[in-house]
């Protein structure tokens, strides 16, 4: 099939996982038409089946806002066309389901052809951006315009049948992991330059927003820091991290938390790390999590949206209210003190990462894909 995908490009859990979606479907010869404003931070190797069309917004005096979704409807019509795409793929509603609705009608009235939009929902596309008032019917209208919708758990459906009038069905495929990638033996030299003195390593990665609850991963970990030696690595960037790095030093634990920045290889470093801390205020799924048990870190979370669908609480990872730092650090200090539970745990994480693994959930989109599919059978 001729696939078009269309994501945001950063470091985001949709755009991670669309990338991975594509550069899986590309090596089951698929071809995948990348449309974004910037080359996808994920999509970094050479394949013969991958292509990528920038989306680029030209500047005009007059324009205080540079119509981005007329450029990138645009740049969709443009690829459908010359490409001959099969099916466009959007991830993220906010505005990509509004520009494909719009290409899909340019299409229409050009060449007479019905181009099938499939719309993925992430999370924050439903569950905070896309109820906002200002956004709320496009995002309405848009969805439902979709020929199909998936979301990445359940509880994202349930939110948006709950927050939006959708009147069709929504398919739940998860998000999805590469275990093969993700289960590295830790880097010895590496773990060295972050625990000198075999102190445990808890992590954090996300985009520093607020929805994450930075503040609490902090927090968590100056409970943990008092009873066992211990570092905390904060990999990503974003709004909250100035206020984060200030907060380490007010609780003083500044000298054993170690800021990365945004990083490419979480293989690595997940590998290295003995907890992935991730008490966010809502998380659609938590992809970061899924990587973290697929690398044998255990994840101590809250049990906010779709997390309670991948984590089973005191099995292979633990779970607390939204805000409950005390609660968080207790397990994490209860199971840094005993080795043998927490090898035991790190591998029942692994086991419930392989069941979300790629294997099994790309053929989920691709049977969705076949629902279009003008050819038969469909290459
Ligand atoms: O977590 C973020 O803020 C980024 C956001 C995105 O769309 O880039 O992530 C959302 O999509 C991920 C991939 O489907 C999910 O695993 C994350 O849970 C979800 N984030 C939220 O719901 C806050």
């Amino acid at each position: 099939m001729r696939i078009g995908i269309v994501c945001y490009p950063t470091f985001g859990g949709s755009g991670v996982l669309a990338t991975e979606l594509g550069k899986a479907l590309a090596d089951k010869d698929h071809q995948v038409h990348f449309i974004t404003y910037q080359q996808p931070v994920r999509l970094n190797a050479f394949n013969a089946n991958i292509f990528y069309h920038e989306v680029r917004v030209p500047t005009y005096p007059l324009f205080d806002y540079p119509p981005y979704e007329v450029a990138l409807a645009s740049t969709m019509v443009d690829v459908i066309i010359n490409h001959d795409l099969d099916l466009l793929h959007v991830h993220y509603a906010i505005p990509h389901a509004s520009a494909a609705y719009m290409a899909k009608q340019i299409i229409k009235s050009k060449i007479n052809r019905n181009i099938p939009i499939i719309t993925t929902l992430h999370g924050t596309d439903i569950t905070l951006v896309g109820r906002d008032k200002t956004y709320e019917p496009v995002v309405t209208f848009s969805i439902n315009e979709s020929d199909t919708i998936t979301a990445v758990s359940q509880n994202l459906k349930d939110e948006t049948y709950k927050n939006f009038a959708i009147t069709k069905d929504i398919d739940v495929v998860h998000n999805f992991v590469d275990v093969k990638r993700f289960d590295k033996k830790p880097f010895d030299a590496f773990k060295k330059v972050l625990a000198p003195d075999g102190e445990k390593i808890l992590l954090h990665a996300s985009n520093f927003r607020k929805v994450k609850r930075v503040d609490d991963v902090v927090k968590i970990f100056a409970l943990i820091n008092k009873e066992i030696p211990s570092k905390l690595l904060m990999v990503g960037d974003g709004p909250e991290r100035h206020s984060i790095e200030e907060l380490c030093r007010h609780l003083n634990i500044q000298d054993n938390v170690r800021f990365v920045g945004k990083q490419e290889q979480m293989e690595e470093i997940m590998a290295v790390s003995d907890i992935f801390l991730l008490p966010s205020e809502y998380e659609s799924f938590g992809l970061s999590a899924l990587e973290a048990m697929a690398s044998r870190s255990l994840v101590i979370s809250s049990n906010a949206g779709g997390l309670p669908e991948i984590i089973e609480h005191g099995v292979n990872g633990y779970m607390a209210n939204v805000g409950d730092v005390e609660s968080m650090a207790a397990y994490a200090i209860e199971i840094l003190q005993n080795d043998n539970k927490l090898e035991e745990m790190k591998d029942a994480a692994f086991k419930q990462a392989e069941r979300f693994d790629i294997s099994n959930i790309i053929p989920q989109y691709e049977n969705i894909y076949r629902r279009y599919c003008r050819l038969d059978p469909c290459v």
